[in-house]
C-alpha cells in the first residue's frame, strides 16, 4: 500500500497535479454552466418585453427602414448597362455613350457613312466662281489672291436630323483666311462652318484663329454663332488638322483634332442638311490642301 501511494504521489509530481489546480478547474467549469444560463434565459426574456414596450415599437419602424430595404433592393437588382441603341439606359445623361468609335458624335450602330473621299479625283464635284479647285498629289487645293469666296460641291446626300462632316484641311505659304466645310449648299448659297487666320498672318484673334457657324448667299456671309477661344495656330507646312462638324437638330459642335472648339444652338440649322455637300475657300493666297473628306447621317 505504502509503496503504492508513493508511486502515485510521484506520478502526481511529475505531472504537475495539485489541489489548486484541481479548484481551478472547478471554478472554471462552474463559471461555464453559470454563466450560459443566464444569457439564455435573457435572450429568452427579451422577446416578451419588446411588444409590450413603446420604447421598442418606436425602435421597430427605425430597423424595418427604407434605407435597409432601398439597400438590399439595390443590391439585388442588376444596373442598366448601356447599349448602343438611340436610348440613355444607364441613366447618366448621354445617349450611346461610349459607341462613337470614330468620334464623328453619332453612334455606331445609328450611323450610315453617305460619303467618302481620299480626293484621288475631283469628278463628282462641281464648283461656282472664281475659286481654283484642283486636286494635287491625292489632295484638293485651292487657293489663289484676293478676296473671293468659293464653294465646291457634291451631290445631294438627303435629309438627316443628325449629320456629321469631317475633312482634313493644311496650309502652305502665307496670307491664308478662310477655309472650311459646306453644307446645305444650293450653288453659292451655302450653311458654312471656317476657320480664319490659322497662321495668324492678320493678327485678327488672341489666341490664334476662329471658327464660325454662317449662311453665305452670292459671297455675302451672315454670321450665327462665332468663337476664338482655342488656339487655332497652325504652321503653314502642309501638315494636317481634322476638322469635324456635328449637327444634331439645332445643335452645332465643331471639333478641331478631336477638341470641341465652339458649340452653338440655331435654330435656322433644322433641316438644313446634310443636303449637297462641300468646301469652303475664301482668299487663300498661300493655299489651303483638303484630305478624307467623310459624310455620316445618323439612321432614323
Ligand atoms: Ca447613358
Ligand atoms: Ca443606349
Ligand atoms: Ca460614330
Ligand atoms: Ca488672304
Amino acid at each position: 500500500m505504502l509503496s503504492s501511494l508513493r508511486i502515485c504521489a510521484l506520478l502526481c509530481i511529475v505531472a504537475g497535479c495539485s489541489e489548486y489546480d484541481l479548484k481551478q478547474e472547478t471554478i472554471v467549469e462552474d463559471r461555464g454552466d453559470t454563466a450560459a444560463v443566464p444569457v439564455a434565459d435573457d435572450d429568452t426574456t427579451e422577446p416578451p418585453a419588446d411588444p409590450s414596450s413603446p420604447v421598442d415599437d418606436t425602435a421597430r419602424p427605425v430597423d424595418t427602414g427604407e434605407p435597409a430595404d432601398a439597400d438590399t433592393g439595390g443590391g439585388a437588382l442588376p444596373e442598366p448597362e448601356e447599349e448602343c441603341n438611340g436610348v440613355d439606359d444607364d441613366g447618366d445623361g448621354d445617349i450611346d455613350e461610349a459607341f462613337d468609335a470614330n468620334g464623328n458624335g453619332i453612334a455606331d450602330c445609328l450611323e450610315e457613312e453617305s460619303y467618302c473621299t481620299p480626293f484621288d479625283t475631283f469628278e463628282d464635284w462641281s464648283y461656282a466662281g472664281t475659286g481654283d479647285w484642283h486636286v494635287e498629289s491625292g489632295m484638293l487645293t485651292e487657293g489663289r489672291s484676293g478676296f473671293y469666296d468659293a464653294i465646291a460641291w457634291l451631290y445631294d446626300l438627303g435629309a438627316a436630323n443628325h449629320f456629321a462632316i469631317e475633312v482634313s484641311l493644311a496650309w502652305t505659304g502665307s496670307l491664308n483666311d478662310l477655309a472650311g466645310i459646306a453644307w446645305g449648299v444650293n450653288e453659292t448659297d451655302a450653311f458654312v462652318v471656317r476657320w480664319d487666320d490659322p497662321q495668324g498672318d492678320y493678327g485678327r484673334y488672341t489666341p490664334t484663329g476662329r471658327i464660325d457657324l454662317s449662311y453665305c448667299s452670292a459671297g455675302a456671309c451672315t454670321e450665327l454663332a462665332s468663337s476664338s477661344t482655342a488656339d487655332l495656330y497652325r504652321v503653314a507646312d502642309q501638315t494636317f488638322s481634322t476638322m469635324a462638324v456635328d449637327v444634331n437638330g439645332d445643335q452645332v459642335t465643331v471639333s478641331v483634332d478631336g477638341v470641341v472648339v465652339m458649340t452653338a444652338t440655331e435654330s435656322t440649322v433644322l433641316g438644313s442638311g446634310p443636303g449637297v455637300v462641300g468646301l469652303y475657300s475664301n482668299d487663300n493666297d498661300g493655299g489651303v490642301w483638303f484630305d478624307d473628306f467623310c459624310v455620316w447621317t445618323e439612321l432614323d
